[in-house]
């Protein structure tokens, strides 16, 4: 049933009035945005409280299972218009505002981006979190309450330069409640052996370790009208007042209080690695911890843990994860070895987003058992029953090798997280088809009952109701407001996708976005840029897979084609990039100093003009990405068929009627499905035609560039100084796609990527079937919602009950 909160425009202008005047001392009218915003967060903590209280207790009462997420990334962008939007009062404060004289647009940007993530990965596990309130499921996040997020990125002389991005600042986080009485202690470092127990038992005894305080800060995660409030949980690193002494000086403390400070810390050196390590120990021994004796209030056997209890390991940072529960389990609570396998293998999932092997975690041996030297105890001892137990069934020697958690001096997290888990889940299905096949293949022979798969997706109400107010009224407008509710209801919109008055409704709607965000352009670039060409974007991490360079290229190709026939009839486009690069990743470096070069090269030739603009947007993020995306005509996901394990962006843009031009690849796969071939441009080669290559060894970019006139003349462009100011970058981009063979086979896919971006220019000048093709995707993007995806997580693997009946379905 829908529950909003009953609030009169009067009554909040009242409780607003009242929480500023208390916390502010000012004039309302004298407030600056970001006074206005706290006192505005304050107001909405007041609703939200007493909801937050009920939930803890009925959740309590009524002994519910509760599926605890670990991730080391949240990113959930601003909260204020998503607190506001889920208790249903978004309207009312908007007119309250408006009443009072206030600029409700300037208070939201006031809000900084809580951006403890990277990209995909975290967002998704913030889209898990307003789904799981949402659907109603009793599902709670545990990760890390970093002073600063990734980094800020700024462009200077068109060079990424990082700065620190202190998103906590002075304002700190509004939203969160420290929870003292929940701290726990987690130890680091030091000697441990096992002494007798008495009673046949032995117990570890420790010297010289390193205890910290871990404590506890929540924010609550709303529900969309229905009334529920979940919890994540983010741990905060202090140091316990008996240990003081351990930390002299100033320095001492710094070093402790950086498990927290910053997401990602450089990892290139010992230091930097051994502070990664502590940081997915400190926050995994923690929720574990309280998760144990939270269970155990209920007064309900410890070996049957696993029957409230679920525990969920997204990516392999929180793999530690089993074996920590065995020693809390064993150490801290007696039980029996196999009793508390038992109950770990029951407890734990795992989620791989990646194929690519260096972002599955490996720690040398010396390292972990130096940070956690019982936990490195509790691993072996895994390890070699995990080489028993397949012996004695008589498995195959290799496969069991292969799988095995401790091998050649590394200690493989996501073998611990296959082995103490019950279930491995890909994120789209062709990627869960790759884990089987390849990259996990000896596991999936092993323990096939394991895997399964759970396409991504995307919390709708904010890409469309927070990100596209006016789509979304658009939407209203020809198929009432169901679908606010339930996002199937959507598909009414097929009935309308070739209504010329609809077609132009939405037209106008995509034209009012671009206009907001040429605004933004002129105003921080200041590249003036028409509303009447395609909105071409790439916007996402930079990473050679994903191929922004494949992008580069393609616009190489146009600026040579415009320079011989300037009088051509080109269709105009404006191609925008937003991406971070990680700081150590140089390729990724230089090939934002291109785009950046390539930009100013071809922004500032009249002969050029509207018919080609090339934009870099700074810093992206959750905050610009609901700027951006609406504004998309083509989504670009170009990735090489069988590296992006889904992609989620590619989801976003389509719901807001952005047609894609997508390699076979990730979820764009199951967008085809859903939109049908005519609405989607697919280019490029398929993941077996990869795979053909790998196994042949037989592709030859250099016979490519020798051969293909265009390729040729586009890569020389890199190299002979037509982009100014970026030689060494455009030799380096040179040496990868010619020297050094291609990894990722742009070249192969060149052409057909330039025949496909032809294609796009054809269809947009066709407006009627743009729409069609435009108003299809957004007609057919229910299949992506986080909700559904969550509640399989729910239903299939974490087999929760539902306490509370979410209303949308
Ligand atoms: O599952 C969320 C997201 C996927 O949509 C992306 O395709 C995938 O690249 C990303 N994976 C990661 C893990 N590390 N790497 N690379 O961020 O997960």
């Amino acid at each position: 049933m829908e529950q909003t909160m009953e609030l009169t425009t009067d009554q909040f202008i009242r409780d607003f009035e009242q929480t500023f005047n208390e916390q502010q001392q000012t004039l309302l009218q004298n407030a600056t945005p970001t006074e206005l915003f706290l006192a505005l967060a304050h107001t909405i903590r007041q609703y939200y409280t007493p909801m937050w209280l009920e939930r803890n207790e009925s959740l309590s009462a009524r002994q519910e299972k509760i599926a605890y997420y670990f991730s080391i990334e949240f990113l959930p962008g601003r909260m204020l218009e998503t607190n506001l939007l889920n208790l249903g009062i978004l309207d009312t404060v908007k007119e309250g505002f408006t009443q009072l004289g206030l600029d409700f647009t300037a208070v939201k940007n006031a809000e900084h981006d809580m951006a403890l993530g990277n990209g995909g990965l975290g967002r998704l596990a913030a889209a898990f979190m307003d789904s799981l309130a949402t659907t109603g499921y009793a599902g709670f996040g545990n990760g890390l309450r970093y002073k600063y997020g990734l980094f800020k990125q700024r462009i200077v002389d068109g060079y990424q330069v990082e700065l620190p991005d202190a998103w906590f600042g002075s304002l700190g986080n509004v939203w969160e409640t420290r929870k003292d009485h929940d701290a726990v202690n987690v130890r680091f470092f030091g000697n441990v052996y096992m002494a007798d127990a008495g009673e046949g038992k032995l117990k570890p005894v420790y010297s010289n370790a390193q205890v910290l305080r871990a404590v506890p800060y929540d924010v609550p995660q709303l529900g969309y009208k229905n009334g529920v409030v979940n919890n994540l949980r983010l741990w905060d690193v202090e140091i316990p007042e008996e240990y003081e002494l351990n930390y002299p000086t100033i320095a001492d403390r710094r070093r402790v209080e950086d498990i927290t400070a910053v997401l990602y810390p450089d990892d290139s050196t010992e230091e930097g690695k051994k502070l990664r390590l502590m940081q997915e120990y400190f926050m995994t021994s923690a929720g574990l911890q309280t998760i144990v004796k939270s269970y155990l209030k209920m007064g309900l056997p410890l070996e049957k843990i696993y029957e409230k209890v679920s525990v969920h390991i997204n990516d392999t940072h929180p793999a530690v994860a089993p074996a920590e529960f065995m020693r809390i389990l064993i150490d801290d609570y007696g039980m029996e070895w196999d009793a508390a396998w038992n109950a770990t293998t029951k407890v734990m999932s795992y989620t791989n987003h990646t194929i690519l092997s260096e972002a599955l975690e490996k720690w040398s041996t010396g390292l972990f058992s130096f940070v956690l030297p019982r936990v490195f105890q509790i691993i072996v001892e895994i390890d070699n029953r995990y080489m028993a137990q397949m012996g004695a069934q008589g498995a195959d020697y290799a496969r069991v090798e292969n799988t095995r958690i401790v091998r050649n001096g590394q200690v493989h997290m996501a073998h611990l997280a296959i082995i103490g888990g019950h279930s491995v889940n890909g994120v789209a299905q062709i990627h869960t088809e790759l884990l089987k096949e390849d990259t996990l293949r000896d596991f999936y022979a092993l323990t096939p009952e394991k895997f399964n798969n759970k396409t991504n997706g995307i919390v709708q109400r904010r890409w469309t109701q927070i990100a596209a107010p006016v789509l979304s009224q658009t939407i209203d407008k020809w198929i009432g407001f169901e679908w606010r509710n339930d996002i199937h209801a959507l598909r009414a919109l097929n009935d309308v996708v070739d209504n010329p008055r609809a077609q132009n409704d939405f037209w106008e709607v995509k034209q009012l976005a671009k206009k907001r965000l040429a605004d933004y352009i002129e105003e921080t670039t200041g590249v003036h840029v028409s509303t009447d060409a395609i909105f071409d974007v790439q916007v996402k991490r930079l990473h050679a897979y994903k191929r922004q360079l494949l992008n580069v290229m393609h616009i190489i190709k146009l600026y040579w084609d415009i320079k011989d026939n300037p009088e051509g009839d080109f269709t105009p486009r404006v191609f925008i990039f937003g991406a971070k690069a990680a700081p150590g990743y140089h390729f990724a470096k230089s090939i934002i100093k291109v785009i950046n070069e390539l930009a100013n090269l071809i922004n500032n030739d009249p002969e050029i003009g509207d018919k080609l603009k090339v934009v870099f947007l700074e810093n992206y993020r959750v905050s610009l990405a609901e700027l951006i995306i609406p504004a998309a005509n083509v989504s670009e996901q170009i990735s090489l068929a069988s590296k992006e394990a889904s992609g989620t962006s590619n989801m976003k843009f389509m719901m807001t009627g952005a047609v894609t031009m997508a390699t076979l690849d990730g979820a764009n796969i199951e967008i085809r499905d859903e939109v049908g071939e005519e609405n989607i441009v697919i280019f490029g080669m398929t993941k077996d035609e990869v795979y053909h290559h790998y196994e042949t060894h037989d592709y030859n970019a250099r016979y490519l560039y020798d051969t293909d006139p265009v390729l040729h003349r586009v890569i020389n462009t890199f190299v002979d100084g037509t982009i100014p100011r970026c030689q060494s970058e455009g030799s380096e981009i040179f040496d990868a796609l010619v020297t050094y063979n291609d990894e990722y086979f742009l070249l192969e896919d060149f052409q057909s990527y330039v025949a496909a971006q032809a294609r796009v220019s054809a269809l947009y000048r066709d407006r009627e079937r743009w729409m069609h093709m435009s108003m299809m995707n957004i007609a057919n993007s229910d299949k992506f919602t986080s909700d559904d995806t969550i509640r399989q997580y729910a239903e299939e693997i974490w087999h929760l009950s539902l306490p509370h009946a979410g209303r949308h379905r």
